[in-house]
């Protein structure tokens, strides 16, 4: 590829990935880079100020721990969020954003971001832990933060990172390119820190059509972290734990503000409450079937039943939450009307905030919430570390909280010296969210600056092996220009897949052999052996993947990205030979959870020289 130019940037710390982490990342990185002299840059696929999930804007924060007023510990926060991923978690790095995220909360409110207050000027709570807010402006606000502390100098945009640069066994930075110009970028960087969110459409989707491209999590997060890390021979931990979230369907408006705030309940279409009526249910999943709140899969659980019974569709009673609240003040009609008005508003800003193809859904169907209920649905799975799935790089733990197993000298480090991870990208430290994975950015940033400190690492680089990586890159577009020409539809060609179709074909393995919604999220050992075959001959296929432009080549990069994603969970549900989360997938060959053998954390690593994949436990240690 003659006609692009390279460009090296040499810098100290590399943050690749510009949303909730990374912003994080920028604000801490700046002061201690400041300190000792150091360069930081990011570089982000899209424009900071609207990228990653929450580039639409949200309607809750929710990780607030309120630490101040006394009413919640970090050891309640752990507490919660083991008990919500069935015993799973890493208590080290749970605790350690637990206790640094408050401070996060109150750097969004300085910086611009509304937070509803009370009367009394308190937070108003969605619930124990989640605040809600006025945030369509929510990356907006944080990205200009990152942008005042980097300065723009230090922060190139519509830049797509595909694959990490290693010196041997350390990290030294990473490779790009351009969605808008003929550029190849050479990032080398003595850390670098990944923070490229999780992956959307590794599974087919619900939307299919029309609706193609909607999801609940963004599109955009095409597996990168995964990818970065497995290449560069990281390990890995809960790979398994896909999240599936019920969502008001088809256009997936979160649930929470109506649970919670609204204290809604979802029956079937015949009236029951499967929450209620299937309580028994829970008694298959002990211990953690009788913690409270129940855990996100066993909810999800309990309703798929409904469905698989024939009882949905399932509904979210929006009409009679919002009246059991009204009716508060139904003595007095002025305030009724008033209080009505209120709760109205408060339903469609609660969608207008964060998604609002679901505030556009509700118009174009002539839904009015306090009138009718809405159908929600399980969702199709994601991969994200920062929610109620778990999937990410093992990173070492803080050294005052983490047991020796679990510290390997700096904190958010992966296996891999000089790689660092945060949000969806670090796994087994879930229930962070936008917060949390901010303050998780800030502690990896941190951690990153002190082993560039102390290390001081000396890197080589091997131009010959970063051409070869530039022409391996690039390969798509040469691949469309040399064939195109020979069909009279470009779409079909014996010569090349376009991204799409990969994409298409990289679903159908999932949804049918892995578990996803057409399947009603089942799964068994031969049907993954079977998934693992064709990912196999997707993956020989992925050699001639073509591009007709800059943009379908950062499509080819991404579906490759999630092709990498997918063969790390298949083979990790496959080594995991028990059911643990019921609601997110259900192994049919081994239907029950096996604690004995199976309260551990499955890990999984591909090694760079050898090609080969191993899968592993790791013991799960209790701090409190
Ligand atoms: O209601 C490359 N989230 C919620 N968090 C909350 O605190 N409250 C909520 O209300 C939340 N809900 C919610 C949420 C997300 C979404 C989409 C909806 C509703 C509709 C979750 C948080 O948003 C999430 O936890 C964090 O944003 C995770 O942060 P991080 O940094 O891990 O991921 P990111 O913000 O998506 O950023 C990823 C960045 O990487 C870039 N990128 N750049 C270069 N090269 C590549 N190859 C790249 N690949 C990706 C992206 O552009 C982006 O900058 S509710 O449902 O619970
Ligand atoms: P969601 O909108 O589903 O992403 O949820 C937002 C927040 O509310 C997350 O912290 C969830 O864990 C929590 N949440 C949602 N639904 C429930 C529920 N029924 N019970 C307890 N917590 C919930």
């Amino acid at each position: 590829m003659t006609n692009f130019e390279t460009v090296e940037v040499n810098t100290d710390l590399l943050i690749v990935g510009g949303g909730m982490s990374a912003c994080g990342a920028a604000v801490e990185a700046a002061y201690w880079a400041k300190k000792h002299n150091l360069k930081v840059t990011l570089v982000d696929k899209a424009a900071v100020d609207r990228s990653g999930a929450v580039a639409m804007g949200l309607s809750a924060i929710n990780q607030y721990v309120d630490l101040v007023s006394g009413k919640n510990t970090v050891k309640d926060y752990v507490d919660y969020v083991r008990n919500d991923l069935m015993g799973i978690t890493r208590e080290d790095l749970v605790a350690n954003i637990a206790r640094h995220v408050d401070s996060t909360v109150h750097l969004f409110e300085k910086w611009g971001l509304p937070i509803w207050k009370d009367e009394e000027g308190n937070y108003v709570h969605e619930g124990r832990w989640q605040l809600m807010i006025n945030g369509e402006s929510y990356k907006v606000v944080v990205a200009e933060a990152a942008k005042n502390a980097l300065g723009m100098e230090n922060i190139y945009e519509r830049i797509f990172i595909v694959e990490p640069l290693m010196d041997g066994d350390v990290c030294s930075g990473a490779l790009g390119f351009s969605v808008r110009e003929n550029k190849f970028y050479v990032f080398k960087a003595k850390a670098t820190l990944v923070a490229l969110g999780g992956a959307v459409h590794v599974f087919k989707p619900r939307s299919s059509g029309e609706g193609l491209g909607r999801a609940w999590y963004p599109p955009w997060n095409s597996g990168s972290s995964a990818y970065l890390t497995l290449r560069a021979g990281a390990e890995m931990t809960c790979q398994e734990v896909r999240f599936i979230p019920v969502r008001f369907k088809d256009a997936y408006g979160p649930v929470g503000a109506w649970f919670l705030l609204f204290k809604s309940r979802a029956t079937s279409s015949l009236g029951g409450e499967y929450m209620a009526e299937r309580k028994d249910e829970l008694e298959n999943w002990l211990p953690y079937g009788k913690v409270k709140p129940i855990p996100a899969n066993l909810r999800n659980w309990l309703g798929m039943m409904d469905v698989m019974d024939g009882k949905g569709p399932i509904y979210m009673r929006t009409e009679e939450a919002i009246q059991k609240i009204a009716d508060e003040y139904k003595d007095d009609p002025k305030a009724y009307k008033k209080k009505m008005k209120h709760l109205e508003e408060e339903a469609w800003e609660d969608f207008l905030d964060m998604t609002i193809s679901q505030a556009l859904l509700w118009a174009s169907t002539n839904v009015f919430p306090e009138q009718e209920a809405s159908e929600i649905a399980a969702a199709e799975p994601y991969f994200i570390g920062s929610h109620s799935g778990a999937s990410g790089a093992w990173v070492s733990g803080p050294k005052d909280l983490a047991p020796a197993e679990y510290f390997w000298g700096y904190p958010n480090m992966s296996t891999i010296k000089g790689m660092f991870c945060a949000g969806d990208a670090s796994g087994a430290s879930s229930h962070k969210f936008s917060s949390g994975s901010h303050a998780e950015g800030r502690i990896a940033a941190k951690g990153a600056l002190e082993y560039i400190v102390k290390e001081n690492p000396q890197l080589k680089y091997d131009n010959a092996a970063i051409d070869e990586m530039k022409a391996r890159i690039l390969k798509p577009l040469e691949i469309y220009e040399a064939h195109a020409k020979e069909t009279s539809d470009p779409n079909i060609n014996p010569n090349y897949i376009r991204p799409k179709m990969f994409m298409f074909r990289l679903q159908k393995i999932m949804d049918e052999y892995a578990g996803g919604v057409s399947s009603q999220f089942k799964t068994n050992k031969p049907l993954l052996e079977k998934g693992l075959q064709l990912l196999n001959f997707l993956k020989e296929d992925a050699e001639k993947l073509a591009a007709e432009d800059l943009h379908e080549l950062m499509r080819c990069w991404e579906n490759i990205h999630r092709m990498w994603q997918a063969e790390a969970h298949v083979r990790t549900i496959l080594f995991r030979e028990e059911t643990r989360w019921p609601g997110y997938y259900y192994r049919a060959d081994t239907p029950k959870i096996d604690n004995d053998k199976w309260l551990k954390f499955a890990n999984i690593k591909w090694d760079p020289k050898t090609g080969e994949w191993s899968t592993f436990t790791k013991d799960i240690i209790h701090i409190f």
